[in-house]
């Protein structure tokens, strides 16, 4: 059902206002602006593009808990920052940019250098009621709006009411506002203005981007202080690199996980797991990771195995690992409420006082697969520690990565299935945390999935001693990509949900979430041929490339689907394996940058206006380009070719850019670009990613001017943290009719395979060497 249909307009309690400056005292990092009946306001300078913004009625600034801020203010370094006076405003210059505060009323406005403006009060400013806050900003007649978590629809989220409260929105569409994650932030983009802001509140929060009023933001929150963050760009990259400094980025994950993994509700026996293995095997449809769905348990209960149904685990997963396959287990939060029959992790947890307590002091329970459940209060460290622990029933036997599920929380008052039941909350006024951290869940909510996330991570972490781990979570607030990958839930095998896939995973990637992905295939429902072909396509783009389907279905692995879809699933996967070192070179650029994988258009080219609205050609890192085909019957489409020139991937002819063209695309052909300029690392295919030693690598060289770093390490360890890694730099140029090619000499430690490296210049031809690690020049 639309979402807006039904929402009955309500009356509001009015709003008081911010009143004016009566004075203002600078300290070190910043000033505190008295606003008059015990109101404060105060900006805070972090980095000379880096504005924190707090405000509190009361005066009161109480230590904020933001749990999603990586970095606290005291661990920036002091940045200097001028303070200027008129009588209508006090003037703040970093360098980069310039705050100004007016003084009667109230109101923050910001300028980039060139004196464009951003970020700007509108007249209402901010506005306080009784456990509310707002903050009204302008947009001007140019602005988008990008990123905002993980986000239904198109790309620009303008005009939408978006809000940040994490929820199980199964059958989510088009229309759906609360998402799995919840991420309160955004970045605004014009033609060479851009700012990012992160709203700092765990609590309910929205963001009205010129829907109730066209030109106006609001941001609004359940809290009683007002707390955010401006960043300014102007380029996305740089937003990005600046929000994820404050709220942390990726670790490197292991190579395989970059590899297709082949998932589905469930693979229900160790017969049927092997079978699995050995039709991919046999299929040569290269695969990384097979995913063990909630039937794997014993009557749902996590950390437990099915002894009829998986009766040897270890061994499984041991014959699994002797052909390249690693195994990956689901685990929900909800513990089945069983006192009386010796199951350990419902004993171990009511005996230490884990689970959460409702505010009467009662456990608190809910319903979830295994009936009656009771939940780990994750907001504190202790239970943090002892379910981190807990993973090593699985990782014991082998188990290399962990799949969070029904994390938002899911839950229902009534065990699942009864038709009365509904969803609820954890309830609002129950305890949450302990320590500094103690509160209730009306402030944690949002975060239940995110410390789910990470308690998995940090125990997988001690587990598994030297090897880096998987973990996949469906829930999730600002700072997730610090502990787990992300994917968008429960989508349908259906057209409309192949086309917003895009869009939504480039929201994330702008919302510092880099690996990201969704259901290849659909989840609910059946893919027919075409759809699972083009969607398999579309998928080796994902930065997490998995597909999975939903218990009833009908089956969705490559082969269900006749020779022809096998074929173009099986080209296309190829297609990922061969990109791995490419790819893990984006994961690097993630994980030390925060810059997304996969890209929307305005990611590189902010001041094109025409990029603004194309959600459905994406950039894998900036060197290539896809226009997939998302609609059945579309055999050609128009792409938009952005400045410099393209090659096409397929047939390596050459297009000039700023133009549109028509492009033929039947379906075993996803069209692909390749910027004049870009250098390409290719591998031979494997069947798995750590299959065989790398003795051959192709750069794929786009005449033009342009250059790459690969990253490489042992992909498997954590020793690149001790410098075992390696990055060479490539660089391509034109000299008259020449083609010339830089490689630099090796930086790092690592010392990768021996191999031979073929250059391969478009329309010029191959020149080898054997990768001795030292400089050379190449020309063509
Ligand atoms: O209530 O574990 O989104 O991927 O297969 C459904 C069963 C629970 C929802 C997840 C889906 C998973 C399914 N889960």
């Amino acid at each position: 059902m639309p979402e807006f249909i039904g929402q009955l307009p309500i009356s509001e309690p009015a709003w008081n206002a911010i009143s004016s400056v009566q004075s203002f005292q600078r300290f070190n990092q910043g000033i505190h602006f008295d606003c008059g009946n015990n109101s404060r306001l105060t900006l805070i300078i972090l980095a000379s593009n880096l504005i924190r913004v707090r405000f509190s009625a009361d005066g009161e600034l109480t230590p904020r808990r933001s749990w999603a801020v990586n970095l606290p203010d005291e661990e920036w370094n002091i940045v200097n920052f001028d303070i200027q006076e008129t009588d209508e405003q006090i003037i703040i210059k970093t360098g980069e940019i310039k705050v100004c505060v007016q003084r009667n009323p109230c109101r923050i406005m910001c300028f980039d250098n060139a004196g464009n403006p951003f970020a700007h009060d509108t007249d209402l400013g901010i506005g306080f009621r009784k456990g509310e806050i707002s903050n009204w900003k302008e947009i001007t007649q140019q602005e988008r709006f990008y990123g905002f978590g993980e986000r239904c629809g198109l790309l620009n989220q303008r005009g939408k009411l978006l809000t940040n409260w994490t929820t199980d929105s199964l059958d989510y569409t088009m229309l759906t506002d609360e998402m799995y994650q919840a991420i309160p932030f955004f970045m605004s983009l014009r033609p060479n203005v851009g700012y990012g802001l992160f709203f700092n509140t765990t609590f309910w929060s929205q963001f009205d981007v010129g829907a109730t009023q066209l030109n106006t933001l609001q941001l609004q929150t359940k809290d009683s202080q007002l707390d955010y963050y401006i960043i300014y760009g102007p380029e996305p990259a740089k937003i990005l690199e600046t929000y994820t400094q404050l709220t942390g980025r990726m670790p490197l994950p292991p190579r395989w996980a970059l590899g297709y993994h082949q998932c589905r509700w469930s693979y229900n026996s160790e017969a049927e797991v092997r079978e699995l293995v050995k039709q991919l095997r046999d299929r040569l449809i290269p695969c990384d990771v097979i995913h063990l769905d909630i039937d794997y348990m014993q009557g749902f209960r996590v950390f437990t195995w099915n002894k009829q149904r998986f009766p040897n685990p270890k061994k499984l997963i041991e014959d699994l690992s002797q052909q390249g396959i690693k195994v990956v287990n689901i685990i929900d939060p909800g513990v089945k409420f069983d006192p009386e029959a010796d199951y350990q992790v419902c004993d171990e947890g009511l005996a230490k006082d884990y689970f959460i307590r409702r505010a009467d002091g009662k456990v608190f329970h809910g319903y979830v697969w295994p009936d009656r459940a009771v939940f780990p209060d994750f907001m504190r460290e202790s239970v943090r520690e002892w379910w981190g622990n807990l993973q090593h029933n699985l990782t014991d036997m082998g188990v290399a990565g962990i799949w969070n599920d029904m994390n938002e929380p899911a839950l229902n008052n009534q065990p699942f299935g009864d038709l009365e039941g509904v969803k609820i909350t954890f309830p609002m006024d129950a305890p949450s945390g302990d320590g500094e951290d103690k509160t209730t869940w009306k402030e944690t909510h949002n975060l239940y999935g995110m410390n789910m996330a990470r308690a998995s991570c940090e125990g997988l972490q001690k587990l598994r001693d030297d090897k880096r781990s998987f973990v996949l979570t469906r829930s999730g607030f600002a700072g997730v990509q610090r502990y787990s990958a992300v994917w968008t839930g429960d989508n349908h095998s259906k057209w409309e949900y192949l086309e917003m896939s895009l869009p939504m995973l480039c929201n994330l990637g702008l919302s510092g979430v880099a690996f990201v992905g969704a259901d290849i295939g659909g989840f609910a429902g059946d893919a027919t041929p075409e759809l699972f072909a083009r969607w398999m396509q579309v998928g080796m783009l994902y930065p997490l490339m998995r597909g999975h389907s939903m218990i009833g279905t009908k089956r969705h692995e490559p082969w269900e689907f006749g020779q022809e879809v096998e074929d173009i699933c099986r080209k296309y996967i190829e297609l990922r394996y061969q990109l791995l070192p490419y790819f893990y070179t984006l994961f690097w650029q993630a994980a030390t940058k925060g810059e997304p994988v996969l890209r929307p258009l305005i990611y590189h080219y902010p001041n094109d206006e025409k990029t603004y609205e194309i959600y459905d050609q994406v950039l894998i890192g900036d060197s290539i380009m896809a226009a997939p085909i998302y609609r059945p019957g579309v055999e050609n489409r128009i792409v938009y070719l952005p400045e410099g020139s393209w090659y096409d991937w397929w047939n390596h002819k050459c297009y000039q850019g700023s133009q549109h063209i028509l492009i033929d695309a039947p379906l075993e052909k996803m069209p692909l670009f390749i910027k004049a300029g870009a250098i390409i690392p290719l591998v031979s295919v494997m069947q798995y990613a750590e299959e065989l030693p790398v003795n051959e690598m192709r750069l794929l060289v786009a005449p033009g001017k342009g250059e790459f770093t690969l990253y490489e390490d042992d992909g498997n360890t954590f020793a690149y943290r001790e410098g075992e890694n390696c990055t060479t730099q490539y660089r391509v140029d034109l000299q008259g009719s020449q083609v010339v090619a830089d490689i630099e000499e090796r930086i790092g430690k690592w010392t990768p395979d021996k191999r031979k490296v073929i250059v391969e210049v478009i329309g010029k031809g191959n020149q080898e060497f054997t990768d001795d690690g030292k400089s050379r020049k190449l020309i063509y």
